[in-house]
């Protein structure tokens, strides 16, 4: 088959990830460009998010038609769904389907996790190591180790003293049982309510820690006709087209009217209507244009959502823990009757903000207060350590040694949201200072770039690519300037790495959207990749 076209290397490009994004590289630079690759993944096959994400009630809040590859008119005709959004094992199965469609698993080794990614300054190769104690060589060095993937799992007071089950949501056990059982779920992110909802008719009780109360609107998981489909089908083009020139690339066109001037009557109809129709990135975005950038507008939708928590809740007191007290501007929530759970028998709701957990006992959890909650099974849906995190969890070093962690010690940094300074050869999908939006779409987009310039660097007999600082400082600062034009970083989310101590504030994204994203990085290349340096000399300057 392939042979390595890099002289004195094993391989010409090493892939991190087979999820959608290590997946899509493989394809691009072996069948397309027949180079020599070869893909780890430390799961026991491909699928990446939907491999790990195994929990009862995962679903994909992207609806069904745009959760996929655009790339191949072959695939998009021999989708397969029956509602309007994914649940994980038809994410997974379509993930395999690809996989089988392209025989991409013939150049995976899974089951094995990359340790340190050194670039060699004498050789100017990559040497990636792996917890198999093996190294391989290679000239290029793509990552898609997924930017919510990093489990972040804290670290409770007699966790280990606990006798029941304890389970991430990231990495769910294939043995979890949680009929009949006393199940407690900690978070209430987008996982920790889709968790909630799934685990409230099975357990005996269920009893939800919740830090943050959410904005939840409705998913609106109806069935989809075959008419439908065969009509998003026979429009692809045009579908794919809006979504790549769109923001957030859900697949719907961004509103234009804001709320600030819309009276209260057009606000609640509007709001009233996306309920209805259901989906958070519309109910954020397809409403009114303003209300991730305006507090007028953020409020109005706030006030919504806060008036149907009233109106839904039965118990007055538990309707108080359930209504969020800061601003709308996390990644939006959607899910079927998420605040009716509240109203079952079997299901508790604990404010661990205002009495937070003290320590885990062999039995349950105790708050501070000294309330203890028994339980057989303990649910961490607490998210990500976002972003960066599998990036330092590996001992990454570019030219003259430095080291990944130092470079990014006060935050990620990323030029284009694929690069970064003195990491040669180097492309991360879905790194720091990328799009925000639904993903599929801008993976595809940062996958077809890093081919493309491979392809270029090839094509020219180049020996190496790096951005210089002041191109990567300048697209810092510009995702800086966007996101400080919203409202996001007023929240405390992941978007921000506020989720994690020591990362608080820090840019994570590019928030101007797909289509002026795609605008940004084909300016790039069109250019000429005036902002890179080429065929670096050796050693740090
Ligand atoms: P991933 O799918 O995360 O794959 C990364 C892979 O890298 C993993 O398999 C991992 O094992 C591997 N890896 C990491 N480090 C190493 C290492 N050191 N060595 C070896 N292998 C390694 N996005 C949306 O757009 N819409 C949604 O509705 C949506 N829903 C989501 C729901 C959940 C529960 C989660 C967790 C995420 C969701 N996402 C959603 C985001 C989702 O992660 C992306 O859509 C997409 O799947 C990311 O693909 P990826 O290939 O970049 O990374
Ligand atoms: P998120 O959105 O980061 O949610 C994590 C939840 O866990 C959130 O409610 C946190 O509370 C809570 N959390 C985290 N640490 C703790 C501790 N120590 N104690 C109590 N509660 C805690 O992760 P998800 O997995 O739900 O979703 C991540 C993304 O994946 C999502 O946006 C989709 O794109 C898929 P907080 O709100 O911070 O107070």
């Amino acid at each position: 088959s392939e042979t390595t076209k890099t002289k004195g290397a094993d391989y010409d490009a090493v892939i991190i990830g087979a999820g959608f994004g290590g997946l899509y590289s493989v394809y691009k630079l072996r069948d397309e460009q027949g180079l020599n690759v070869l893909g780890f993944d430390s799961a026991g096959d491909v699928g990446g998010t939907w491999y790990w994400n195994r929990y009862p009630g995962a679903v994909s809040d992207t609806e069904s038609y745009v959760y996929r590859y655009s790339f191949s008119g072959e695939l998009l005709q021999k989708g397969r769904w029956k509602t309007r959004y994914l649940t994980q094992p038809e994410i997974l199965d379509y993930m395999n389907e690809v996989a089988d469609h392209y025989d991409l698993r013939r150049s995976y080794q899974f089951g094995t996790k990359v340790t340190a990614t050194h670039f060699d300054d004498v050789t100017g190769l990559w040497k990636v190591t792996t917890d198999k104690g093996q190294t391989v060589t290679a000239k290029y060095l793509i990552t898609g180790l997924g930017l919510l993937s990093a489990v972040n799992k804290p670290n409770f007071k007699g966790i280990d003293s606990f006798k029941g089950q304890i389970m991430h949501t990231g990495a769910w056990a294939q043995d979890a049982q949680l009929e009949g059982k006393r199940v407690g779920v900690i978070g209430t992110g987008s996982t920790g309510v889709q968790v909630i909802i799934a685990t409230a008719p099975i357990a005996k009780h269920l009893t939800v820690f919740q830090r943050s109360a959410q904005y939840v609107v409705p998913i609106g998981n109806t069935p989809q006709s075959a008419e439908v489909i065969a009509e998003q089908k026979a429009n692809y083009d045009d579908i794919w087209k809006q979504v790549k020139s769109s923001v957030v690339a859900f697949g719907f066109e961004e509103s234009t009217i804001p709320a600030e001037t819309a009276s209260e009557e057009v606000r609640n109809a509007v709001f009233e209507a996306a309920w209805q129709r259901g989906g958070g990135f519309y109910f954020m975005f397809g409403t009114f244009c303003d209300i991730a950038t305006s507090q007028i507008a953020n409020d109005a939708a706030a006030g919504f959502i806060k008036k149907k928590i009233t109106e839904i809740v039965k118990d007055p007191a538990i309707a108080k823990m359930l209504t969020p007290k800061d601003i709308y501007a996390k990644r939006p929530l959607c899910a079927n009757n998420y605040y009716g759970v509240y109203n079952r028998d079997n299901v508790t709701l604990a404010d661990v903000k205002a009495d937070p957990i003290a320590e885990f006992t062999p039995t349950g959890i105790r708050l501070e207060s000294g309330a203890e909650h028994e339980l057989d099974v303990v649910i961490f849906a607490t998210g990500f350590d976002a972003v960066d995190g599998n990036y330092t969890r590996i001992d990454m070093r570019g030219r003259g040694g430095v080291t990944m962690r130092e470079k990014w010690k006060d935050g990620p940094l990323g030029y284009l949201g694929m690069m970064e300074t003195d990491f040669p050869n180097f492309f991360m999908i879905l790194g720091p200072n990328g799009p925000f939006t639904n993903l599929p779409p801008s993976i595809e987009t940062q996958v077809e770039w890093i081919a493309e310039t491979i392809e270029m660097m090839e094509a020219k007999g180049r020996v190496s690519i790096e951005p210089t600082e002041a191109a990567r400082d300048e697209w810092v600062g510009l995702c800086r300037t966007i996101a400080d034009m919203t409202l996001f970083p007023k929240a405390e989310s992941w978007i921000f790495g506020a989720n994690s101590p020591g990362k608080k504030n820090v840019v994570m994204f590019y928030m101007a959207g797909l289509g002026n994203y795609r605008g940004a990085i084909g300016a790039v290349k069109d250019g000429g990749y005036q902002t890179m340096i080429f065929d670096r000399a050796n050693a740090l300057a």
